[in-house]
């Protein structure tokens, strides 16, 4: 363990304790892990290959051509073409979440050449807990393509923070012009802000947070990256994204992690009760009960665990068969658990809560009807008209 004094002029005169963020495991020479701690990002450039860039952009187009359904998949348009006739054309749709079961896309949670960066965060057992293809269309004008500043530990229930690191994949080159990455370096060493939504006039996209009360003058780094590059950042550091001003949907495919080690904490009475609620109600809206995220179909729904480790350019085959033998079903278990051994009546809430504040586990798998909203009773509950946010939302089953 490495638990040495070190100082670097180029971060800070003063000595640094280098193992809070990172860990020791000889793969980040000591300038990575530096800048990892002192900045709460790292970029890795050209670790993605282009052959497995274009196999995720060739999915992507297939799902949003409705040429595949996949289970859970929640597919979000940009607001600004909620109410578009084309449903889900390509340069409307803002991003894909929850493609665990998409074999295609889930690959890329489970590069190994990923991966292996994942464990200098997280350490050696790891859980791919939330997936994203980011897909920002060009802006109509509208500022919509923005995406406020925040911290990503908002909308994850899992603890501790340290221990959580998001991988975060360019699929084009990104910069200033089509929206790229934005950072405030040093914010991760921060605490958890509170958040709401922006108001912007041209309206703001669903789940689309911003954090309150940041220092407005921290300086902010623009993140240009090649196709193929790659940022590890903490799940504190505040980011976001600008508009996207050419005529090209802006592509990138992320997905968060954390050891299986952190817990669950009960989000009931903090800053990320709210966003709970609201996910709980378009659960409920988009036409699957509560208690019905223990449907045996969203066991059946989990990332398979039979899958053969791949291997990475050591030879290593372990960090990966972790990752992918590790479901997030297991680890909605472990908090169930915890939780229904102490309160038995509040099972089904403990597993909303988890499907709540983590939108992307496997834990939704629900129809994409917006007419048939049904209550956790079973009964057929009213249908209330869908806001242009609602009606950009669509969940797969
Ligand atoms: O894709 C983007 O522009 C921003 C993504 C992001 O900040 C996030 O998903 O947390």
């Amino acid at each position: 363990m490495l638990a040495a004094i070190l100082g670097k002029s180029d971060f800070s005169n003063a000595p640094l304790l280098v193992e809070r963020y990172t860990v020791d495991n000889n793969l980040l020479s000591l300038d990575q892990r530096l800048q990892y701690e002192e900045n709460g990002f790292l970029i890795v450039r050209n670790l993605v290959s282009n052959e497995d860039i274009e196999e995720f952009r060739e999915e992507f187009v297939r799902i949003c051509k409705k040429e595949v359904l996949i289970p859970g998949l929640m597919i979000m348009k940009d607001v600004a073409f909620a109410k578009a006739e084309c449903s889900t054309d390509e340069k409307t749709v803002l991003r894909i979440q929850d493609f665990q079961n998409d074999e295609k896309l889930f690959k890329y949670c489970c590069l190994p050449e990923i991966v292996k960066y994942v464990e200098c965060f997280t350490g050696p057992n790891i859980l791919a807990m939330h997936n994203v293809l980011h897909n920002k269309p060009p802006d109509t004008g509208l500022k919509t393509s923005r995406h406020p500043m925040h911290q990503d530990l908002h909308y994850s229930p899992f603890r501790p923070a340290d221990r959580i690191v998001a991988a975060w994949t360019a699929m084009v080159k990104l910069h200033r012009e089509n929206g790229c990455l934005e950072v405030l370096p040093g914010t991760h060493k921060g605490t958890l802000k509170e958040h709401c939504y922006p108001e912007w006039e041209g309206g703001v996209n669903k789940l689309f947070y911003e954090a309150r009360d940041y220092d407005q003058s921290l300086p902010r780094v623009h993140l240009i990256m090649e196709k193929g590059d790659t940022v590890f950042f903490h799940p504190l550091l505040i980011h976001g994204s600008g508009l996207n001003r050419t005529m090209q949907p802006r592509k990138a495919i992320s997905c968060h992690y954390a050891s299986t080690d952190c817990e669950y904490i009960d989000v009931k009475g903090t800053s990320q009760e709210p966003l709970e609620k609201e996910l709980a109600d378009i659960a409920v809206s988009h036409g699957r009960s509560q208690t019905e995220t223990e449907d045996p179909r969203t066991a059946k729904a989990a990332p398979p665990s039979t899958k053969k480790p791949r291997r990475d350019a050591t030879g290593d085959t372990a960090t990966t068969s972790r990752v992918t033998g590790r479901s997030v079903q297991q680890q909605r278990d472990k908090g169930s658990r915890s939780k229904s051994s102490t309160q038995p009546e509040a099972m089904a809430a403990a597993i909303v809560a988890t499907t709540a504040v983590s939108p992307n586990a496997c834990e939704i798998s629900m129809e994409g009807t917006h007419s048939a909203a049904t209550s956790s009773t079973g009964e057929a509950a009213a249908t209330a008209p869908l806001s242009d946010e609602e009606e950009a939302l669509d969940i797969v089953e």
